[in-house]
């Protein structure tokens, strides 16, 4: 751990260069720890964390309307409450779970065959650009109801855009002005295809969401539009992440790696889970303190704006045995839970808001990686290539270079 550091920012290129190392300096030394530039708190303690995400009273999501709203048209999901909350998120869970889910896997199985097909018989692929982003859009385009083939072209640089401005901590106007405009853009190309659906329903989620009714409340084109926007960012971004860190970390643990290549059906569930424990893609969730709170003896303002430090929780030691090794037979973790309310780890946040796509999540990594783990015979890094990773909110392999014995006839 890096000594004591007053001067401490995780604004720092040290801090950007590798968080995990200021993790344990964190929830020891600074666990309400103030970023004078943000104007913000960060919590990084895991009993502190989950206070936060589980007391939605006192610790509310208003900062979303700062933080998303401009990019997101309207409210989304997260900054609801109270009757319409239980209603709204009731018919999004319906389209992540059962029959829809298991029709979504299929549709996760053909876009990953058809973007490896090229890919298997040249023994080497980047698993993030040639692979994981593409797969992550076509994916939650086609799950959305949204034709991948005529889609515009630059539909993933607007979904980028608007990912862009959700999770930037530091956003210049310039930045600020391109992320608005990639969020307009996106909403020009939904409207259409919203009033579409509204006159004729099919199955897919965009018709789910114009059709579906909870408790009497139903979604307007404003929701629609904000829901839509929302699961293009939150089923695209953490994605390619997670699929990319699960390798990055089984490569780095061969024994593992072999374990999971013979027993997948048992053994890529909790290789995942533990992936989301020890690096989790979304780093960072915002909350706002309506009054004052006291985390380990330190005041906590009224009004702050909260940044609960998701990595440095999922590894605290009062949790995690161990916490900053990568075991996937760990017992603290478990695999049944870890994908549910019930969670230990806190990569899908905790409470109210959880994740509710941690399901489809789980669907996507597994069957990518089943497909995966036995086509990449002798799977290794490039050598040559130098493993990083980049960003703060979330963070995830830049590339990650894979070389394997070729597949002469991909089937
Ligand atoms: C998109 C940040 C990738 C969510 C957000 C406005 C709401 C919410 C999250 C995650 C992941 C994204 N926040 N998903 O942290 O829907």
């Amino acid at each position: 751990m890096p000594l004591v550091r007053p001067d401490f920012s995780i604004l720092s290129e040290e801090y950007a260069a590798a968080p995990h190392r200021w993790f344990a300096h964190l929830r020891e030394r600074a666990p309400v720890h103030h970023e004078p530039a943000l104007g913000s708190f960060f919590l990084s303690r895991h009993e502190d964390v989950r206070r936060v995400l589980t007391d939605h009273e006192a610790f509310t999501t208003d900062i979303l309307e700062v933080r998303a709203e401009p990019v997101m048209r309207g409210r989304v999901l997260a900054q609801m409450t109270g009757a319409e909350h239980t209603a709204k998120r009731r018919i999004v869970v319906r389209s992540f779970t059962g029959d829809a889910l298991r029709e979504q896997a299929r549709t996760v199985r053909a876009h990953a065959a058809e973007l490896l097909a090229p890919l298997l018989p040249r023994g080497r692929f980047d698993l993030v650009g040639d692979f994981g982003r593409p797969l992550a859009v076509r994916v939650t385009l086609d799950v959305l109801g949204l034709d991948v083939r005529d889609a515009p072209p630059r539909i993933a640089s607007w979904i980028a855009g608007v990912t862009e401005f959700v999770t930037g901590l530091v956003l210049g106007p310039g930045r600020r002005r391109h992320c608005l405009d990639c969020a307009e853009r996106l909403e020009a190309y939904l409207a259409p295809v919203i009033a579409e659906r509204r006159r004729r329903p099919g199955e897919d989620l965009v018709s789910r969401l114009c059709t579906a009714e909870s408790g009497g409340i139903a979604m307007s084109d404003r929701d629609v539009t904000a829901l839509v926007l929302n699961v293009l960012v939150a089923a695209t971004e953490p994605a390619d992440k997670t699929l990319a860190l699960l390798f990055k970390h089984l490569i780095d643990h061969p024994a593992q790696l072999a374990r999971v290549r013979r027993d997948p059906d048992r053994l890529l569930p909790a290789a995942i889970a533990e992936t989301l424990r020890y690096t989790p893609p979304v780093q960072l969730i915002p909350r706002q303190a309506v009054r004052e709170a006291v985390f380990a003896g330190t005041v906590l303002p009224a009004g702050s704006t909260v940044y609960c430090v998701v990595g440095a929780a999922n590894r605290d030691p009062e949790v995690f045995a161990d916490p900053d090794s990568f075991d996937i037979d760990r017992a603290d973790l478990g695999t049944a839970r870890s994908f549910t309310a019930a969670a230990q780890h806190l990569a899908f946040g905790a409470g109210l808001h959880q994740c509710v796509g941690a399901a489809f999540a789980r669907a996507e990594t597994e069957t990518v990686a089943a497909m995966l783990l036995p086509l990449l015979d002798g799977v290794r890094f490039s050598p040559g290539s130098r493993y990083r990773e980049a960003g703060l909110y979330t963070r995830g392999p830049v590339a990650l270079p894979l070389d394997f014995t070729p597949l002469r006839a991909a089937s």
